[in-house]
């Protein structure tokens, strides 16, 4: 049966900022305390959807979630009007403002895992939230995430929605950014990557940063899903400790095609001999040397962030253009189309505002492949058209601030003019209430 894969985009909420928040992620560090441009960054992002639309490419639209979240200081004992808590958390501990008022949400390659009604057991389509409790200010999305999936996709016949992993240091869940579909004509199987074994302190694990996802959640959510064809790999512990935080900075597969680093995995080999024998001749990994890029530089360039899309004229690369800009990284996707491969052209497009949160093309999407009767049983208001793009630009211009620093978060105004351009957007959208303050 044809599949359409549909591009969820997470649309930049109106607070984005450079907080620091997540250690093990280089660009997120490194920017900590640096004047943001919201607005620059949304329409950024728009941009890249109207441009993988261009492809010929499903696209659609995952609205923000509502920030500063002021339930959040509420529940953890900080009280009075919203300008009182705003204030009391101002003062008495910015980084926990910022951790509430974090736009993280946009990255939606973490917003969950989904596996397509063919590869499921119960021939439905199956999402679960990822529970993202590594950091604090991402452990605090997925109820929302789920809200928002039930409202994009409601059809409980067509779509099931699981409650999100319990959240627990063995159960730490990072979503699609560490799962990848790879189908040939042999069938489809699904490829689970994660950092570490937390009930088996005997196998390797990072020294210095986070392994976000664990072997016990990734075998949770293949169970969940009852998906039929699976492999399951482990990160290099190295790699996670140089600044790879999800796999989907060193690798992205598509139907045949995986490209990888040849530092990614802890057993590369025995990987690829795994998928050669589920998958066949077909089978294409393009695997590239640290001679040709190492792993500093393929975090630096996000070059493995790139989106792997088919399109009418073959596989296409949608890379961020700091990849384009390093001549190493260049070079190696040059090869790459050079070689009559499956690889056919390489837009490098312009995400900077997320790319120095650590969060590239890739990180912006989360694949929902679809067959023709479930793609039209999606809320037609998020689906991309050229008229959507126009109505969201000015929406975003019209609402969000040009910049953000460290300091502004206190100010009452960003949290009520985010909360009117949400009651904005989720009419224009067509999407009922989904939020908190409009439930
Ligand atoms: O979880 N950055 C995100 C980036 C997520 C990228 N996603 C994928 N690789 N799929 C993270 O580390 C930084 C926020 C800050 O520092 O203000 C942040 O959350």
């Amino acid at each position: 049966m044809k599949l359409t894969e549909l591009q969820l985009d997470g649309l930049i909420g109106p607070t984005h900022n450079y907080a620091g928040l997540s250690a093990g992620n280089v660009a997120s560090t490194s920017h900590r305390g640096d004047v943001s441009r919201p607005r620059e960054a949304a329409l950024q992002g728009l941009d890249k959807m109207a441009f993988v639309a261009s492809l010929g490419i499903e696209q659609a639209i995952m609205p923000p979630h509502h920030r500063p979240d002021i339930d959040v200081l509420r529940s953890l004992g900080i009280l009075g009007t919203d300008d009182d808590v705003l204030a009391a958390a101002q003062q008495e501990n910015h980084a926990l403002l910022a951790q509430v008022s974090s736009a993280s949400a946009m990255w939606t390659a973490n917003a969950a895992t989904v596996t397509p009604s063919c590869d499921a057991t119960d021939g439905r389509v199956h999402f679960t939230p990822a529970n993202l409790r590594c950091k604090f200010h991402r452990a605090i999305e997925p109820a929302q995430t789920g809200r928002l999936l039930h409202a994009i996709f409601p059809d409980t016949s067509l779509f099931a929605h699981h409650a999100p992993l319990p959240g627990a240091d063995q159960y730490g869940d990072e979503g699609a950014a560490n799962h990848t579909r790879l189908v040939t004509s042999a069938g489809a199987v699904h490829l689970f990557v994660y950092g570490e074994h937390a009930q088996n302190a005997s196998m390797p694990a990072p020294q210095f940063f986070p392994a976000r996802q664990t072997y016990e959640s990734s075998q949770a959510v293949a169970r969940l899903h009852g998906i039929r064809n699976t492999v399951f790999a482990q990160q290099n512990p190295q790699a996670i400790d140089a600044g790879v935080f999800h796999n989907d900075v060193i690798s992205v597969g598509t139907d045949q095609v995986l490209l990888m680093h040849e530092d990614a995995f802890v057993n590369p080999n025995d990987l690829l001999s795994q998928l050669q024998e589920k998958l066949g001749k077909q089978f294409t990994p393009l695997v590239v040397s640290r001679d040709a890029l190492t792993i500093e530089e393929a975090v630096k360039t996000y070059l493995f962030n790139s989106q792997l899309v088919r399109t009418a004229r073959g596989l296409e690369l949608v890379a961020p253009m700091e990849a384009g800009n390093h001549p190493r990284s260049r070079s190696v996707i040059e090869q790459w189309i050079d070689v009559d491969g499956p690889i056919v052209a390489c837009h490098y497009l312009d995400v900077r505002e997320s790319m120095r949160n650590g969060g590239g093309p890739a990180c912006l999407r989360l694949r929902v492949p679809l067959n023709d009767e479930e793609l039209s049983q999606v809320t037609p208001g998020v689906r991309w058209s050229e008229d959507r793009h126009k109505t969201l630009r000015s929406w975003v211009e019209r609402w969000y601030p040009e910049t953000l620093s460290p300091a502004d978060l206190a100010d009452p105004t960003l949290g009520r003019n985010s909360q009117d351009a949400l009651d904005a957007l989720t009419t224009m959208l067509g999407l009922g209430a989904i939020y908190p303050f409009q439930l």
